[in-house]
């Protein structure tokens, strides 16, 4: 009897688990576009165009290929909107003895899934996601016993099980991590090469045409729309990322220049979190650049890190966690988003650009996101659950998976430390010395008080001494405490006024 294999959007591998014993004589996948999908939460325009525009090419190049797909097109009339409800369709037309599908990425999608052997009373098969280098019951055994979990220890144990970056059971170059190595501030007159822009053919015209009629309210722009829908489009990107900006990633991995919201980094992460890219290669793609002497170790070295360290690690805490993680608070956050989230009228210029590009792209680099909309969440306390909404709604590589971790974890340290072992809080300083933001701001950066003064600086202080009792214990900010504490009373408490009518001003 034959199996039915459904393929979420997500999982565009051919040599997805799911797949594995396809059987073209009696198999069927099953492909569809799910209204529940792309409006739980209203996702940027440009992250729909893209998703669907890409499931569309994948279905078709599997039909290429002679596998039987059966692909539902959102505007088709009998569309139920759910992937529960396409699959109980397709089990009344046809009789089926198993439902295969890959472990899907989101804990929400799983507990549905769990239920339909009871539901639709058909066995269903959950297959491990065969495109992370760490299982999540390899994560759980290596997090076994640690009160603290730290990245950089997973690190090297993944770099020495996949036998990369190693020569003799030693890190190559000697070090495990070039990170003081990739924190150069932007320099004047660097030629950043222009990003990938991928030609627009009628499937993706199509859906365009789709997501402007049914997705208007949605947030973001849907042209310019340059993103590669292709795993062949998708492996040109990732190698005019090797040919022309491996070589600065390392460098200038931190640093952030007005009007060039795509840097020296890979643009990447879309194509890996859907399936077109898979980790190994872009690994070694870049491993292969640093034995031909195209690329420096703090470049190919922070480029691995980030596939192999954090991106696995990250998901294996959110598997870990889940689903107590989306609740964590540990820091009582309970203000709104600020409406310039959205529209980006703020006169904090970092903010503004942060947020303008991303509106634009469905796209903002690492530090953007950590150092300048992160940072500003963390100090003026805004509610966990709602930067996660928005951080999920805004970017094109946007899962539960990997958003979740990144903003309770690293950016709000909602979940008391787990991930991360201290808040990555900042003053206007940090940003100044990595971007020319502060050139062209209403703020000053260098005034630490008063009207026109850069609120993170004031802010900074008034997160530490709001925080006192959670945070003067951890040791990496102890020292901080010290600094506030010699402060004198009087400039103390203009830091909490200051603090105080601009947290107002954002209601
Ligand atoms: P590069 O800088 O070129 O890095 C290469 C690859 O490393 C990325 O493509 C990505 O796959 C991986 N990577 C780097 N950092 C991380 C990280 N912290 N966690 C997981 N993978 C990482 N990444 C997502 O893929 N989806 C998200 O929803 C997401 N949300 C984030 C939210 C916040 C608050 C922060 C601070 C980071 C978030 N990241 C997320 C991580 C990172 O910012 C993006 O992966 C990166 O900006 C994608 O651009 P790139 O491909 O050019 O990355
Ligand atoms: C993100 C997304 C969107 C916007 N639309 C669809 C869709 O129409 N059909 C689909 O199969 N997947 C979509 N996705 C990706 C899914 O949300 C993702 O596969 C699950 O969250 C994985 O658990
Ligand atoms: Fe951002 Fe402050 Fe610099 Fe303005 S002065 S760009 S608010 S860091």
């Amino acid at each position: 009897m034959s199996n039915l294999i459904l393929i979420l959007g997500d999982q565009l591998s051919e040599s997805i688990s799911s797949l594995k014993e396809y059987d073209p004589d009696r198999d069927v996948i099953l492909m569809c576009e799910a209204w529940e999908e792309i409006t739980y939460v209203k996702h940027h325009k440009k992250k729909i165009a893209f998703l669907l525009s890409a499931m569309r090419h994948f279905a078709a190049l599997l039909k290429h290929k002679n596998y039987n797909v059966k692909y539902i097109k959102l505007d088709n009339t009998k569309n139920t909107k759910s992937f529960k409800g396409e699959v109980k369709r397709l089990l009344q037309k046809q009789i089926f003895k198993c439902i295969i599908v890959t472990h899907p990425s989101e804990y929400r999608v799983l507990e549905d899934v769990k239920c339909w052997e009871k539901e639709l009373n058909i066995h269903v098969e959950i297959r491990q996601d065969n495109r992370f280098l760490c299982s999540t019951s390899d994560f759980s055994l290596w997090a076994k016993d640690r009160k603290q979990l730290r990245m950089e220890f997973f690190y090297r144990e993944m770099r020495k099980k996949n036998d990369i970056l190693m020569q003799d059971n030693n890190p190559i170059g000697g070090q495990w991590n070039y990170d003081t190595e990739n924190r150069k501030p932007p320099k004047d007159g660097l030629k950043i090469p222009l990003p990938y822009i991928g030609k627009i053919d009628d499937i993706t015209q199509e859906v365009m045409s789709l997501v402007s009629q049914r997705f208007e309210d949605h947030f973001g722009d849907l042209e310019p729309f340059y993103f590669a829908v292709t795993r062949a489009d998708a492996l040109q990107v990732l190698d005019q990322f090797i040919e022309q900006r491996l070589n600065h990633f390392g460098d200038y991995q931190d640093a952030m220049i007005q009007g060039e919201a795509w840097m020296y980094h890979s643009h990447i992460s879309f194509y890996l979190n859907c399936g077109l890219l898979l980790p190994l290669e872009c690994i070694h793609a870049a491993e292969e650049a640093y034995k031909n002497g195209t690329a420096p170790i703090n470049s190919v070295e922070g480029f691995i890190r980030q596939i192999i360290g954090w991106r696995e690690y990250v998901r294996g805490i959110y598997w870990l966690k889940m689903p107590k993680y989306s609740d964590e608070n540990f820091l009582d956050a309970k203000r709104s988003l600020p409406d310039f989230y959205w529209t980006g009228n703020t006169k904090m210029n970092c903010l503004s650009q942060t947020i303008l590009e991303t509106k634009q792209n469905s796209y903002a680099h690492h530090i953007q996101r950590l150092m300048v909309l992160g940072n500003f969440a963390l100090l003026a306390g805004i509610n966990p659950k709602e930067v996660n909404e928005w951080f999920l709604v805004v970017y094109a590589d946007a899962y539960e998976w990997v958003e979740l971790p990144n903003v309770s974890g690293m950016i709000l340290f909602a979940d008391g430390g787990y991930l991360a072992s201290k808040p990555y809080a900042a003053g206007g300083s940090y940003i100044n010395k990595m971007s020319n933001y502060c050139k062209n701001c209403s703020y000053k950066v260098t005034k630490k008080n008063g009207i026109d003064a850069c609120p993170f600086n004031y802010l900074y202080w008034n997160f530490l001494d709001h925080n006192r009792v959670k945070l003067a214990g951890n040791q990496r900010i102890s020292m901080m405490y010290k600094v506030f504490d010699r402060m004198d009373t009087e400039k103390q408490a203009t830091i909490r006024e200051d603090s105080e009518i601009f947290l107002v001003s954002l209601e």
